[in-house]
């Protein structure tokens, strides 16, 4: 190269600007916008730097493409270590192009270390609750899903290499950006004798023609050519193994479950995660944050599961209503039965092999994109009424009204080397599974806040000494109660009847003292208790949701006696009384 062009080159890129460097400002956070993630991590730096002593930051592990899988905890170690509280889970984008569930996770994360001196009863739970957020677990397609161009529907797997098509390729023929908005869109072509119309109404609509109608148009999929010359068109595209259907409950093989990778935890970051959360037996709740739908969903995810004992159906169903309160127009539902059967699903896993609650979170309603005044009927049949989703025609109202069109790329003609002469557009990238901006505020907020409330039905122990009564000679009756007030158990009923986990113990301790026998009180009036046959000093046990548990004992001696309960899931409570006679 000349050298005075080199120089001049050299020159004319010093001169550029830098590119503005994303600067993070926890006091002035903006919530309608999405952040890549690279952002996010700044985020998460930032939120860890400003509260060094409340927060741990540490990656779980590495993805396929070598980027951390971060986990941030939340907890004051002014009121004890994370694990001895009860513990909150909550991740998103387990399905990388379900971006906005990171950012519900990203934005509980701020509310609790920024507003938590600001709330009174916020400050109470953050007082007394772990939380362990993962905003991102499918980090290399969320990140991907910013940077190449890419579609609402494009970037759901974990990025292990897979032959989809048996040719002896891995991963050969993807989408391509063929007008180079950016985009992956729709390829629609002329066809008089193809599937599709242009809509009377609105002619950026296509839809599927009726028996017998005359049709334009025959779509072609996504945007892309035959890269590898097979005569197919996107056949193999990155991926493909569905990390919410890699984990190790009722996991089934690709020809039962597609996407269900070679075996359990061989995604990277499913092994990364469900190793954390197998040896963090403080958790009493999960959530799992996805994009679509407008539901809190519970297991059975398949058929094949055994059912939910009915005592924790009733926690499920008591949180599960109040779900639908908090956030309105969400339905709690049973993801086998309401929706479809799955196998190998996280939440799934978290309940049944954990004994962990876990709600999944599907985030946004496209129904809040009608464009409907009071006693309009849903405008513009697109044969798609079954969905909640609004007709195609009334969603371009929507498009025009209130985001100024830009949720459509209109039609565009484009010569491509298979089809010919053909048109792209369509509704775009953050379009359709994605909120408009406008809207995350509020979305955001809403299902944090459940987050919280649920957070707030934790195991919440009391304890007291009820009576010590002198039998006479140095002996005493000792009763002792335990009050959950929040309404999760202390142990699911799954995680106590398999024995996930040892039960909780109410303890006895005392110099003076020699206890002689002790048991659970079934019965205060009748004298019901159900003696432990050895070392009667502690007992095994539980506390229901909303729940006492009564323990007695008959002890020797005199003096101070404490009681104790200690569970998993629950902060240890103590109290002590005095024996004296007489
Ligand atoms: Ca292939
Ligand atoms: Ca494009
Ligand atoms: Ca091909
Ligand atoms: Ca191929
Ligand atoms: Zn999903």
């Amino acid at each position: 190269m000349n050298r005075t062009i080199f120089t001049i080159m050299a020159l004319l890129i010093l001169s550029l600007p830098a590119a503005a460097e994303f600067q993070v400002d926890l006091d002035h956070m903006v919530w309608d916008r999405y952040y890549d993630n690279d952002e996010v991590n700044a985020v998460l730096q930032a939120l860890h730097k400003a509260h060094p002593d409340l927060t741990e930051l540490r990656s779980l592990g590495k993805s396929e493409e070598n980027r951390d899988v971060w986990l941030l905890t939340i907890n004051d170690p002014a009121t004890g270590p994370h694990q001895d509280k009860p513990g909150i889970y909550v991740d998103g984008a387990i399905h990388g192009n379900e971006i906005q569930a990171t950012e519900v996770c990203l934005y509980l994360a701020w509310t609790l270390l920024e507003r938590h001196d600001d709330w009174t009863k916020l400050g109470e739970l953050f007082a007394r609750t772990s939380f362990y957020i993962v905003p991102t677990v499918n980090v290399d397609n969320r990140s991907r899903f910013f940077e190449d161009p890419s579609s609402y529907n494009i970037g759901r797997s974990a990025r292990v290499p897979h032959d989809d098509d048996g040719d002896g390729l891995e991963d050969e023929d993807d989408y391509d950006d063929l007008d180079g908005d950016g985009e992956i869109l729709q390829m629609r072509i002329r066809d008089p004798h193809g599937t599709h119309k242009t809509h009377p109404d609105d002619p950026r609509v296509t839809i599927r023609i009726k028996p017998g109608e005359q049709a334009e148009w025959r779509l072609l999929g996504m945007e892309g050519i035959d890269n590898d010359h097979d005569g197919r068109i996107n056949e193999d595209t990155p991926g493909y193994l569905d990390m919410n259907r890699n984990w190790g409950f009722m996991w089934q093989p690709r020809y039962v479950q597609g996407g269900s990778g070679n075996y359990p935890f061989s995604a990277r970051n499913t092994k990364a995660v469900s190793d954390f959360l197998a040896a963090q037996t403080n958790l009493c709740f999960g959530f799992n944050f996805h994009n679509y739908g407008g539901m809190w969903l519970r297991g059975p995810g398949s058929d094949m599961s055994p059912p939910i004992p009915p005592g924790d159906l009733k926690v499920f169903d008591f949180l599960g209503v109040e779900g639908e309160r908090v956030v309105p127009g969400y339905r709690y539902l049973i993801a086998s039965k309401d929706l479809y059967e799955t196998h190998g699903d996280f939440d799934e896993w978290m309940y049944q092999c954990l004994g962990i609650y876990c709600f999944v979170g599907e985030l946004y309603m496209s129904s809040q994109t009608a464009y409907r005044g009071r006693g309009d009927a849903p405008n513009g049949d697109d044969g798609n009424l079954w969905s909640r989703r609004p007709p195609l025609v009334e969603r371009q109202k929507f498009n025009d009204a209130l985001m100024m069109g830009e949720m459509f790329r209109d039609w565009r003609p484009f010569t491509h080397p298979t089809y010919g002469e053909i048109e792209i557009g369509g509704w775009r990238t953050f379009t359709t599974r994605i909120p408009p901006t406008f809207m995350m505020p509020e979305m955001l907020h809403r299902n944090a806040m459940y987050v919280l409330w649920t957070a707030g039905q934790a195991p919440r122990l009391s304890v007291e000494i009820t009576e010590t009564k002198d039998l006479g000679d140095g002996l005493w009756r000792v009763r002792t109660r335990a009050v959950n007030a929040g309404a999760i158990p202390t142990l699911s009923d799954k995680a106590r009847t398999m024995s996930i986990l040892p039960l909780d113990e109410f303890r006895i301790a005392g110099d003076g003292i020699e206890v002689l026998s002790g048991g659970v009180l079934l019965d205060r009036w009748h004298d019901v208790v159900a003696p432990v046959e050895r070392r009667p000093h502690r007992v095994p046990t539980w506390t229901n949701g909303y729940g006492t548990r009564e323990v007695q004992w008959f002890v020797q001696g005199t003096g101070d006696v404490t009681v104790t309960y200690t569970g998993a899931k629950c902060r240890a409570q103590s109290t002590t009384a005095a024996l004296i006679g007489e």
